[in-house]
């Protein structure tokens, strides 16, 4: 890579250079003896005094410093050398000695979490980056705001901000301040409250879709795109989300130390106001699908639930949803929480049938206007198709309590897309249609644990997408650049992530067979695994794909990010995410609340695209109950085709505007502030492809100079002090440099700039120290002599 260093580096003895270190990830050190090709014998003294081993060169040469006027540099890319190391310490040292959070790698943002304070949100900080260039501004989630808000304006073309980065990293945070900057300035003259009601979707969001998760108190389960649309005057006129992937399993299960969603903690800390009597509510504790992440951590540090349902209430309120309506969502709500407490218990020869407890089942019934007893049995029996004629089933137990479960997934992730729709219609611009709009994506990052299921798939799967799109805008951006300053072709190396792509969503891809076997009626997750290591390792074998050596019911995918091994338990089941027909059916004729007929119609309530739509079925149970015997299922778009389909929609939406992207970091795992753990922050930049960025920069020309500002750094490299003209400059920056760079492979000179490889700079920065400290020399004597 840096061919240039053995080129023109003839001693590199002092030279500052970075070595591995399993603690601090990497260390400084200094080369002690003389380097130079073929000796064996380079030591290496790091910072703290140690000296270290010989280094065989030249594969062992170490990464080289940066020199120190790029110290704290606000641009990760204007680094002379670009590598691991450089952007480690160079965002170090920025957040650590000079609080900076905010730091550019190129067109993207990386924001450090400070799990902190900092007084930079402020109206007047939006009114300093209003109207600003952003090469004049430190950066700022503002200056990536008014980038997009400058560039729709100016080009009349729309644009997306997308925020990525794994839990807890800030993206929610960065998103609202995003939206917020937005509301300050692209507020209407006249009195309109659209921006408050933009702004007033959050907090109903919140509620609905985040939850405590033992990496973040506030974690967002779904992943979000709102559009903002802006009217001719450049002022808000309404907006538009779409969601994504709602976590319908929390619901009904949390870890421990985990909650279920906000709004249900909210509720039951709120059972003594008057109107909420009629939930008849007991604490949270009370029920089981609020219990199970313990007693201990059902108390959220720094929030209080009764304060925050009354917010998510007058939230409500300014969006139009009237409190008789907001009440009917609370009973739904009280609704889930009560089928919970419904016990169900084995009963019958051998437990083939079940008990149900009718307590909890009757406020449940009660809430919503069913009728208990058709309830009761639907929860206990199921119907089936046999040989032509429907046939009443008593069920098991344990298939009773899983459908107990589906129904309450069912009923929430409808009332999730029921909202997320009207708010939308809420939110519709009135007067006129959107001139453009800015989109902000905050979807979850790339995702690793022990055990890996369907959601890390799905989520690492829209993360290999954003990569994609990601990796072909900056490379089409360098390609215009270079067009622009008629460089002689050159080829930048790029890496397109297309191979692990197709391996997911092509044909016989990992999606494909897994609806296969869904629609199998004797699928099975060892069945499907087989049919992946046949496709995908014996007969074309894929360099994305393999097969773990210890498990035959696991895959591994090659990321760009990372290699993660999943386990295919579970896959069927959630990729067709069933529900049985007929408990759906009861609500559906319901007789008091006509939102609970409305969420259960046939057809999904449209416009929102998460997955949680969708029409019910029977479970798979059903399914596996002997030959002749067919289920009463309707047919249904499984969830893996679903969210194709919305990430195909989301990235055909991004590729149509103008992008720009905030990488945002957890800098330690403890919720700190400013507490920097090298080791995360690594893993993350891998993981966001910041270090991929890096590398696509480093392989092209990544520093780039105005003749007029190379020529006002270098004057003393060149000659021909007395030039003025733009054309004597360029003229003389041309005839200089040859001399300077002996390798012309390593510049390259444009129409208006002079582009160098990585590392040229710092060559030209040793070269320009040299001269003025032989021009000191000069001067000192001449002075000391004239004394
Ligand atoms: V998740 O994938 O939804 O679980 P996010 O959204 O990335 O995650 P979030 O924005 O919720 O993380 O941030 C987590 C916490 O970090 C916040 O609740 C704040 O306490 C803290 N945080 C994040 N960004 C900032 C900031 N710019 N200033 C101060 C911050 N605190
Ligand atoms: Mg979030």
């Amino acid at each position: 890579m840096n061919s240039g260093v053995d080129f023109f580096f003839d001693s590199l003895f002092s030279t500052n250079v970075w070595v591995p270190d399993p603690e601090a990830v990497w260390v400084s050190a200094k080369l002690l003896k003389d380097y130079n090709l073929g000796d064996e014998n380079v030591v290496l003294q790091i910072s703290d005094g140690r000296v270290q081993y010989p280094v065989a060169p030249p594969s062992g040469l170490p990464p080289l410093a940066n020199p120190d006027i790029l110290e704290g540099e606000n641009d990760l890319t204007a680094l002379s050398f670009l590598h691991e190391p450089a952007v480690l310490h160079n965002l170090r040292v920025r957040f650590l000695d000079y609080s900076s959070i905010y730091t550019y790698c190129g067109i993207v943002l990386v924001a450090l979490n400070p799990y902190d304070q900092l007084p930079i949100y402020g109206e007047e900080v939006i009114d300093a980056y209003s109207g600003q260039d952003m090469a004049d501004m430190e950066p700022h989630i503002f200056s990536v705001a008014e980038e997009a808000y400058r560039t729709m304006t100016r080009e009349e073309k729309n644009q997306s901000i997308i925020i990525s980065g794994e839990s807890g990293a800030g993206k929610t945070v960065s998103a609202k301040f995003t939206m917020r900057y937005f509301a300050v300035v692209g507020g209407a003259a006249q009195q309109t409250s659209v921006e408050e009601r933009v702004l007033a979707s959050n907090p109903i969001m919140e509620s609905i879709g985040n939850a405590k998760t033992t990496r973040n108190d506030n974690s967002s389960r779904f992943g979000k795109y709102i559009e903002i649309g802006f009217g001719r005057k450049g002022d808000i006129i309404g907006a538009n989300m779409r969601t994504y992937l709602l976590e319908k399993s929390r619901v009904v299960f949390q870890a421990s130390q985990e909650r279920n969603y906000h709004i249900f903690y909210q509720l039951c800390a709120s059972r003594d106001l008057p109107e909420m009597r009629v939930l008849k509510l007991g604490g949270a504790e009370t029920f089981r699908y609020t219990n199970q992440g313990g007693e201990d951590s059902m108390q959220i540090p720094g929030t209080d639930d009764v304060v925050d349902l009354e917010r998510t209430r007058n939230a409500f309120t300014i969006l139009g949803v009237p409190p008789d309506q907001q009440m009917e969502l609370f009973r739904i709500l009280a609704a889930v929480l009560h089928l919970g407490n419904v016990n169900i218990q084995a009963s019958g020869r051998g437990g083939d049938r079940s008990y149900i407890d009718e307590r909890s089942l009757s406020v449940f019934s009660k809430l919503l206007g069913v009728e208990r007893t058709q309830m009761a049995h639907w929860l206990c029996h199921r119907r089936l198709t046999v040989g032509g004629e429907m046939l009443v089933k008593p069920m098991p137990g344990q298939q009773s309590l899983e459908a107990r479960d589906a129904l309450a997934k069912h009923v929430y992730g409808q009332l999730f897309t029921w909202t997320v729709t009207r708010l939308n219609s809420a939110l519709r611009a009135q007067s006129e249609k959107p001139k453009s709009f800015i989109g902000v994506l905050d979807i979850y990052g790339f995702e690793t644990f022990e055990r890996n299921s369907f959601e890390q798939f799905c989520i690492n799967y829209a993360n290999e997408k954003l990569q994609q799109q990601f990796n072909r805008h900056v490379f089409q951006l360098e390609q215009e650049e270079y067009v622009r300053e008629e460089l002689p072709w050159s080829r930048i190396e790029f890496s397109d992530n297309q191979p692990c792509i197709a391996l997911i969503e092509g044909q016989l891809g990992l999606l494909d067979l897994l609806d296969e076997e869904c629609r199998m009626p004797k699928g099975s997750e060892e069945s499907w695994a087989r049919k992946l290591y046949d496709q995908h390792q014996s007969n074309n074998p894929s360099p994305h794909f393999r097969k773990p050596r210890m498990s035959n019911t696991a895959f591994i995918i090659l990321h760009f990010a990372d290699m993660v091994q999943y386990e295919c338990d579970g896959f069927l089941d959630k990729n067709r995410d069933t529900v049985f027909e007929e408990p759906i059916n009861i609500l559906r004729a319901s007789q008091v609340s006509p939102l609970v007929s409305e969420l259960f119609q046939q057809k999904p309530v449209g416009g929102s695209l998460s997955l949680s739509e969708g029409k019910s079925s029977l479970p798979n149970g059903s399914l596996r109950s002997g030959p002749g015997m067919r289920a009463q299922r309707e047919h249904k778009l499984t969830v893996g085709f679903q969210f194709r389909q919305s990430l195909q929609l989301l990235m055909d939406t991004l590729n149509s505007t103008t992008p720009h992207y905030i990488r945002c970091i957890k800098p330690n795992d403890l919720k700190e502030p400013f507490m920097f753990d090298p080791k995360r922050a690594v893993q993350q930049l891998r993981a966001c492809g910041v270090l991929e960025t890096i590398r696509i920069s480093a392989a092209g020309y990544p520093s780039r100079w105005t003749y007029a500002e190379f020529f006002s750094r270098y004057r003393v490299l060149l000659r021909g002090g007395g030039v003025q003209t733009q054309e004597q400059i360029q003229a003389s920056c041309q005839r200089a440099l040859p001399e300077l760079i002996p390798d012309p492979e390593q510049y390259c000179f444009g129409k208006t700039k002079v582009f160098f490889r990585a590392g040229q700079v710092a060559l030209l920065e040793r070269l320009r120290a040299e001269r003025l400290r032989a021009a000191g020399v000069i001067i000192q004597s001449w002075v000391r002599g004239w004394l």
